[in-house]
């Protein structure tokens, strides 16, 4: 039982009504013109560290989220992290030296830092935690006692009942009492301590499951008040707790933004997108928190997954495009066991190898956030669309982009708001010229996007796809293929199969129709390589032409951007 005086145990008992607290000040959203979040997912801190470097500060992005840093159930499922044994920092993604240097190095790069936080519940389980605590179901010495457990020890079982969803467990998840002052001063203690360390933000996991007013109250105690909150408040109708109780503390998750847009890329039409957002009855946009995907939704069928291809990443572009809300782009791996962790334990040495996904870093996504950046507080102009699945719109005098969704190519003039001059695709990587009267003329093949701004105008300059200090070739070839071929390369080194077909390596289609494969390759490496397509059944069909050929340079990675010859 926890530790309530007996006029709160009776007002428990009686359901009293939740508290009205005073608004605290908080961010609206992610401040500043730099409002996309790359969401590492189960990256370990040196990891993260370096790709704020190398992708995350050059591409513009003003946020980088680090999964669960305190210590945590041991195990190799990913959710492991979301089942706290205390606070100290120290799980199989670091330690507290190695989170602190992952700080300053990505404030270094201009990448501000938020951590997911997991304070509403504790560990269903016993045994010794990630840093070395021993501890058991509802006992954490050292951090909590039964005492600090709330009152309902049942799961949860009615959504529709606000005290069930907030003070009983998700899914047998020990849930603490944040009405208790101890428990409000533990959890303020650890936000402070990340404070302290030089984040400058929090995921609230489950916020919905805690009291506005705790969280308000828990908020008011930290020495940066009002540092950016994004909280994980899943709305459905009929629900007792709904999002727009928490804009006092901050930003709210809205879901139904990936679930419509899983709908909409799949079974319905992009021309529908052209009031998306507040009109689809959706939280205030300058307090929502929007993703295409996230780790649960990409698990649990909510939402659009890497697996869908090229309608998981024109869903991206249009994300990174559309003013609504500030977007997280989640950063994951191969799965197909859906507890499975991050691969090597987070450490992740190159994108697209051992089954990272790098979605942060992919060209389509990636040119996106700069544009985003661009055309921040513009609002859309000269909206087009074709009734279905192709659509094109500005963003004020700074940017426009076009979605081909359809599957076959889209040819056009297309009128802009766009100061005349050449510019470069971000989507592409070629010039594009804009006329007098901010028209352009332009093809775009099936299921591919382009997209403008006046930030980008020569693609000498635009950021290297894959800027990587490991040596190799970063392969990315443009091939339209029928469902069941793949896109292969093979060459004349053993690395690339010396020519034999069966040694050739498979590329990864996520970014479809650009198939991409790193490969790691001595300095100073010169080869001959082709591509090669192959059919479920094994046919082979090799591209057209000569061998072509390349050399890896003294000290990085040689990017090939080529298109299929039929
Ligand atoms: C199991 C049974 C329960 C049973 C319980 C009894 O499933 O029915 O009551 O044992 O002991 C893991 C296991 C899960 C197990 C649970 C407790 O997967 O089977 O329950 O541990 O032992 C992640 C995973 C969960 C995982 C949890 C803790 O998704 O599978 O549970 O971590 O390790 C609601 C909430 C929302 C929540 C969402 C999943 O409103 O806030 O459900 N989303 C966040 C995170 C999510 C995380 C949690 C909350 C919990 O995004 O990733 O759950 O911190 O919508």
């Amino acid at each position: 039982m926890a530790r309530k005086t007996v006029a709160a145990a009776l007002a428990a008992l009686a359901g009293a009504a939740v508290a009205v607290t005073a608004p605290t000040p908080a961010q609206a959203s992610a401040p500043g013109g730099k409002d996309v979040t790359a969401v590492m997912f189960e990256w370990n801190f040196t990891s993260v560290a370096k790709a704020c470097t190398d992708r995350l500060g050059p591409d513009g992005y003003g946020y980088v989220q680090v999964s669960p840093p305190n210590e945590h159930i041991q195990g190799p499922a990913w959710w492991t992290a979301y089942q706290p044994v205390g606070y100290k920092i120290g799980t199989k993604l670091g330690n507290r030296s190695d989170f602190k240097n992952m700080v300053d190095t990505c404030h270094a790069a201009g990448v501000k830092v938020v951590v997911d936080t997991v304070i509403n519940h504790m560990a269903n389980a016993s045994g010794t935690g990630t840093a070395g605590s021993s501890f058991s179901k509802y006992a954490y010495p050292g951090t909590y006692s039964p005492a600090d457990m709330d009152d309902c020890t049942a799961n949860i079982t009615n959504y529709g009942d606000r005290w069930n969803v907030q003070h009983c467990e998700m899914g047998g998840l020990p849930d603490l009492d944040t009405g208790e002052e101890y428990v409000r001063k533990t959890l303020a203690g650890y936000l402070n301590d990340l404070l302290s360390l030089g984040v400058d933000g929090f995921r609230i996991d489950g916020a919905k499951h805690i009291p506005e007013d705790d969280l308000a109250n828990i908020k008011s105690r930290l020495s940066h008040p009002g540092v950016y909150w994004k909280q994980e408040t899943i709305g459905a109708s009929g629900e007792a707790v709904q999002p727009p109780e928490f804009y006092n503390t901050g930003d709210v998750q809205e879901f139904r933004y990936a679930y419509d847009l899983k709908r909409v890329f799949t079974n319905e039409k992009l021309a529908e997108l052209k009031n998306f957002g507040e009109a689809w009855g959706y939280v205030t946009g300058g307090k929502a928190s929007v993703f295409v995907t996230n780790h649960d939704t990409e698990r649990n069928g909510g939402s659009l997954t890497y697996k869908d291809g090229a309608t998981y990443t024109l869903a991206h572009v249009f994300m990174l495009a559309w003013p609504y809300g500030s977007p997280d782009v989640h950063s994951g791996y191969e799965f197909s066991d859906k507890d499975a962790g991050g691969p090597g334990n987070g450490q992740v040495s190159a994108c697209y190898t051992n089954g990272w996904k790098c979605q942060h870093a992919w060209r389509e996504i990636a040119g996106m956030v700069k544009f985003r950046n661009t055309a921040a507080g513009t609002a859309v102009t000269n909206w087009w669309d074709n009734g279905g699945n192709q659509i094109a719109f500005g963003r004020g005098d700074k940017a426009y982009v076009v979605i081909n969704h359809e599957n076959s190519p889209l040819s056009r003039t297309f009128q802009t708001s766009l100061p005349a001059g050449s510019y470069c695709d971000v989507q592409s990587g070629k010039p594009v010229t804009v006329d007098s009267a901010g028209r352009f003329t332009a093809t775009l093949g099936a299921d591919s996007a382009l997209a403008l701004h006046v930030g980008a105008k020569n693609c000498d300059t635009t950021v290297d796809p894959d800027p990587d200090p490991a040596t190799g070739a970063s392969f990315n070839v443009h091939a339209t293929t029928q469902w069941g071929q793949d896109i292969y390369v093979v060459g004349g080194n053993s690395a690339l199969g010396n020519w034999n077909t069966a040694g050739a390596l498979k590329l990864d289609p996520a970014s479809y129709p650009v198939w991409k494969l790193r490969l790691s390759l001595p300095a100073g490496t010169a080869f001959e390589y082709k591509y090669l397509r192959k059919d479920a059944g094994g046919n082979v069909t090799w591209e057209s032409g000569a061998n072509r050929t390349a050399t890896v340079p003294p000290g990085g990675v040689v990017t090939l951007n080529d298109t299929w010859r039929g």
